[in-house]
């Protein structure tokens, strides 16, 4: 396979809700998605769904479109390769900046698909028909608005809760959800806004029987976190921390998580969440996929992703209308009652692209060729 032309779009959709984090509130979320145009005039779409700001890793959407641009286009334009291992192996002199990588690589998935005329989850070596399916739930400004979304999305069938916590936002809360609910699959995400300091806090949490914390630390910290593992009994799980198959290698060989999130965009892409899967799996530990509130896009990509087998836990896969005005596919996809979503089995990205929809979207676009 050969790239010809890189078309970039930076992509922006209405939100119709915000979404808060212990790092701030997402009110707006410009993505990046990048079309891939080959020789033999096969087309591919990805996503690269960083945020806005630099608050959950350093890159932002507009970092990505420059990186893209500057300096992983010309590295693959007109190239040859034969696999995404190939692809992938062009980039190494370029370093971290994985949410642009996964736009370029995601967009290769797609025409590799097509060009096979393979489903990505057949291409991946997915087994599961269909994936399990949680919510994220944003900090909100009180109990009883947290409480009542939580009996929403339990209503509609989703399968596990996620709250988003931050000191001050923890125990009460737990607390009241395990005092309303009872027994359910309860988990929470702290997006590093903990230190060792608050370990009687962390501590007080393993009483609540949570399924996991997912990154109470330090993004930069594995060290902390396996020493906050052997204090406490609630499994750690990974999101920040882990940019790679390596990272997670170190990770689970200090213990410092028992449970890890893989997201394509945080990792680079398909290929190395597939080596992380494969690490995880090996090694007796459960994984499960993360999402950067993705387009339709990206989310096909990360449902795909999800179908392997290792990938235990139930996803973060709101369907893209929770938050958005709109979508860059047509007939996305849904939940069902029991909380699953249907993995595509057609060729290609699994989703029909909205052209009309990616065209009125874009507000900035550059073809590379
Ligand atoms: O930490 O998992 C996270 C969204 C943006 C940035 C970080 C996170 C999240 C989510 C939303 O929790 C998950 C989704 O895409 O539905
Ligand atoms: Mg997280």
């Amino acid at each position: 396979m050969k790239i010809k032309k890189i078309t970039l779009h930076k992509v922006e959709i209405p939100m119709i809700t915000s979404f808060t984090t212990s790092f701030g509130t997402v009110t707006r979320k410009p993505t990046a998605i990048v079309k891939v145009e080959t020789a033999d005039g096969i087309t591919g779409y990805g996503e690269a769904a960083a945020l806005p700001f630099p608050y959950y890793k350093p890159e932002t959407t507009d970092i990505c479109l420059l990186v893209l641009e500057k300096y992983i286009a010309p590295l693959v334009l007109n190239k040859n390769f034969a696999t995404v291992e190939e692809l992938m192996k062009m980039l190494v002199s370029v370093k971290g900046n994985n949410f642009a990588k996964t736009g370029l690589e995601t967009a290769v998935w797609m025409a590799l698909a097509v060009k096979e005329n393979k489903s990505l989850k057949e291409l991946l070596g997915g087994t599961r028909a269909k994936i399990s399916v949680g919510e994220s739930i944003g900090i909100h400004p009180t109990v009883e608005a947290t409480l009542a979304e939580i009996q929403l999305r339990l209503d509609q069938g989703f399968q596990r809760t996620k709250i988003k916590i931050k000191p001050g936002w923890d125990i009460n809360l737990v607390q009241a959800i395990r005092e309303k609910f009872g027994d359910i699959d309860l988990q929470i995400d702290a997006n590093s806004a903990y230190t060792l300091d608050d370990m009687e806090i962390l501590k007080q949490l393993d009483q609540f029987n949570l399924t996991m914390m997912e990154q109470p630390l330090a993004d930069d910290d594995i060290i902390d976190h396996s020493i906050l593992q052997k204090q406490v009994k609630t499994p750690i799980c990974l999101d920040e921390s882990i940019h790679s198959a390596e990272d997670a290698r170190r990770a689970l060989y200090i213990g410092a998580c028992k449970i890890i999130n893989i997201k394509p965009g945080r990792v680079g892409g398909l290929w190395e969440s597939k080596k992380i899967h494969d690490l995880c799996q090996k090694n007796g530990v459960g994984v499960w996929c993360g999402g950067m509130l993705e387009t339709g896009i990206g989310r096909a990509f990360n449902i795909a992703v999800a179908s392997l087998p290792d990938y235990i836990y139930p996803a973060d896969m709101s369907p893209v209308n929770f938050f958005y005005a709109d979508d860059l596919v047509k007939d996305s996809f849904s939940v069902d009652k029991e909380g699953f979503v249907i993995v595509p089995t057609q060729p290609g990205l699994g989703f029909e692209i909205d052209k009309n929809k990616l065209e009125k979207y874009t507000v900035q676009n550059k073809v590379l060729s």
